[in-house]
């Protein structure tokens, strides 16, 4: 742990000091964890907060276009693993908003930004679950890429987002099991199946691309970020290595990936592949995807519809909070 601890309220507030700074970088550089109550620049913690929010926004989103196949997955084992793994990316969302609470933001107000459309989420949930066959490429490809860009989170400098991330690497990595299952039934299928499973890849394909962020020359944080061992790789190293471990795969699964221009480049040992179309992935993050307004009005409407639980959970603990007062006073 950053040995120069100072109290996280005095930092925040605190204007810039080189010599501390340098001593955080230092830090950073000799791979030691940053902890909740060490003195960090405020840059860093905002950009924690925007990143370590919008990744639990994410997963909570997320559980919206596969929650949409539960009541008709094709058999109790599907429908079982389909809910498991919906009820492990809410369970994900939660373990990212403590960790985004230990950065001095409540989960009230986190959670008032998405409602509110201020905060960002990942692109990708805002594409529709057309078939049952974009619940395996969801599985395969989505929390692949997941995996991807989260694994090399496990390493980032911030020691509770770090170890939030440690578990959730280890729940995604089922999730992606079970999704490449069921798009290897599928390909082995009938042929009506085989070719719901190459639409779901189809459709899927170039979106999950997008999931890695916009290229390296039009990202604004990267730089930064990797100078704070908050990201370890860039956009696009993440977005190479999942296509180099992806192709195979479809391979694999006798289907093909819709790219007229992936290429095997035996000199690089990397798959080549065409231009994403970021005016697309533009227009989804400015709120204008296919399901942006629907995904937002389900969560609003969750929002609400739960209030009552929240209500009943706050009077339970406020309850348990004087009974447990009342006990140690009758004690003394
Ligand atoms: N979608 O400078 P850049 C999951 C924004 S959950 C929307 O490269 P950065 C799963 C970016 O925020 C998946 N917005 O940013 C759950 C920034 O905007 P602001 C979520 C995107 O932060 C359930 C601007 O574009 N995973 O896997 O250095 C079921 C410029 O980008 C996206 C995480 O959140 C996008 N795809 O890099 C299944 C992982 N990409 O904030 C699966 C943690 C970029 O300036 N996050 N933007 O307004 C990260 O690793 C990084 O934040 C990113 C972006 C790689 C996503």
């Amino acid at each position: 742990m950053y040995t120069q601890a100072l109290n996280t309220r005095e930092a925040a507030g605190a204007a810039a000091d080189p010599e501390r700074e340098a001593r955080f970088q230092a830090c950073v550089d000799a791979e030691s964890r940053i902890e909740p109550n060490d003195w960090m620049p405020d840059a860093y913690r905002r950009t924690l907060i925007r990143q370590i929010s919008q990744h639990a926004h994410s997963e909570i989103v997320g559980m919206l276009p596969e929650g949409n196949w539960i009541t008709r997955a094709p058999s109790l084992k599907r429908k079982v693993a389909l809910l498991a793994k919906v009820q492990d990316e809410g369970g994900h969302g939660l373990y990212l908003y403590a960790a985004a609470e230990t950065l001095g933001i409540s989960r009230e107000e986190l959670v008032e930004q998405l409602l509110a459309g201020k905060a960002k989420y990942a692109s990708i949930f805002n594409y529709p679950t057309l078939t049952w066959a974009d619940i395996g490429a969801i599985g395969w490809l989505v929390d692949g890429a997941a995996i991807m860009n989260q694994i090399p989170l496990c390493r980032c400098s911030y020691g509770p987002y770090a170890r939030a991330m440690i578990r959730i690497c280890k729940e995604e990595s089922f999730h992606q099991r079970q999704g490449y299952e069921i798009m290897l039934t599928l390909a082995r299928g009938t042929p009506e199946q085989k070719a719901m499973a190459q639409d779901a890849l189809d459709r899927w394909w170039w979106p999950v691309l997008m999931m890695f962020g916009p290229s390296d020359q039009d990202s604004q944080h990267t730089d930064v970020s990797m100078r704070w061992k908050i990201k370890r790789f860039t956009n696009d190293e993440l977005r190479q290595k999942f296509i180099d471990a992806t192709v195979p795969q479809a391979h694999y699964l006798g289907l093909s990936i819709p790219d007229p221009r992936l290429a095997f480049d035996a000199a690089s040992g990397h798959w080549r592949f065409g231009e994403i179309d970021w005016d697309e992935f533009k227009r989804v993050i400015a709120g204008n995807g296919p399901c942006n307004r629907e995904r937002m009005r389900a969560r609003r409407k969750a929002h609400d519809e739960g209030a009552w639980v929240r209500e009943a959970a706050l009077a339970y603990a406020q309850k348990r909070r004087q009974r447990q007062a009342a006990m140690q006073v009758a004690a003394e």
